[in-house]
């Protein structure tokens, strides 16, 4: 049985990952109406299902804890981007963020000694890793392209491939 705090800080973590996939969405429709960025509109679409799935995931566990998986109201995310390397630091930004607040969860499971939630919430800190990771090494490799039209068409080729490990 979940605290009535462990289950409130759950649900804000339903609430992050929901706003993680419409964020992702939102760059995955903006990509797919500028030129060249077939892969990368896959990448934005496909993460931002991932998303929905984390989220999900956490909705099965309150509910299967006896608390209440809510469903939560979302702000219009960022709809435009001045370029590409804007969406993939803002997608690493908020990655640390997420990081950051299932740490939290983390702690607030060991406070109260909530080894199952505290077992639960392992797969989401090394999702984290590997998301963190993913999204510095798709920021390192634009900044290293800038402005170079054939690095911007191989990196689009690749990102496909540029999976998480
Ligand atoms: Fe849910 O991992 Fe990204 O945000």
């Amino acid at each position: 049985m979940l605290s009535q705090n462990m289950k409130e800080a759950l649900n804000r973590q339903v609430l992050m990952e929901a706003q993680s996939s419409q964020a992702y969405l939102a760059m995955g429709s903006w990509a797919e109406i500028q030129p060249g960025l077939k892969g990368v509109t896959q990448f934005f679409f496909r993460h931002s299902d991932e998303e929905r799935m984390h989220m999900l995931k956490l909705i099965h566990y309150i509910n299967e804890r006896g608390g209440f998986g809510i469903i939560p109201a979302l702000d219009q995310p960022v709809l435009t981007f001045v370029s590409l390397k804007k969406a993939f630091e803002q997608l690493f930004e908020h990655e640390v963020k997420v990081s950051e607040s299932i740490n939290n969860l983390v702690e607030i499971a060991l406070t109260e000694k909530d080894y199952a939630t505290h077992n639960f919430l392992q797969w989401y800190v090394m999702e984290q890793v590997e998301e963190e990771r993913l999204a510095r090494e798709c920021n390192d490799k634009l900044e290293m392209i800038g402005d170079d039209k054939s690095g911007l068409y191989l990196f689009d080729r690749d990102i496909m491939t540029m999976d998480k490990e």
